[in-house]
């Protein structure tokens, strides 16, 4: 009788125990799950990599430094920074992607690259506030190269 006694309490003590591993652990998991909730904003890319960002700096409608190529894995998201000494507009044609820069003023373009291959960036400048030309024929400010995975 008095072994069977203690068998018993044995047995609660393991099975609280167990309870109270489950319990923790189950606590564990929401808070793990909790913090995620307010973590991305709402215009938020599908992939998670954290922007590429390149810089260029324009002066007498020339890229500083000559054309470069930028190379990028597709699916990246991209942060083209362009500064200008001259008002003017960057294409950037296969993205369908137009930024009118004033002088001095920084500009970016924000895209994911979903498109793989080779593309210009071109700039037109802006003469007398005039709108950019229409023909889309200039030389390269740079390449932007993207990658297929
Ligand atoms: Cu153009």
């Amino acid at each position: 009788m008095q072994m069977k006694h203690v068998f018993l309490i044995e047995a609660l003590k393991v099975a609280l125990r167990i309870g109270v591993v489950i319990s923790l652990g189950l606590a564990g998991l929401c808070a793990k799950s909790e913090p995620s909730l307010p973590s991305s904003p709402p215009n938020a890319q599908p992939t998670q990599a954290p922007s590429q960002v390149f810089n260029l700096i324009i002066e007498n409608g020339q890229p500083k430094g000559g054309p470069q190529t930028v190379r990028v894995s597709k699916g990246s998201d991209v942060v083209l920074k362009f500064l200008s000494d001259a008002p003017g507009a960057v294409h950037l044609h296969a993205y369908h992607l137009e930024l009118i820069l004033s002088p001095m003023q920084e500009g970016e373009l924000h895209f994911n690259a979903k498109a793989s291959g080779k593309f210009k960036v071109e700039w037109h400048p802006n003469a007398n506030g005039s709108p950019p030309p229409s023909s889309h024929e200039a030389p390269p400010l740079m390449s932007l190269e993207v990658m297929p995975l």
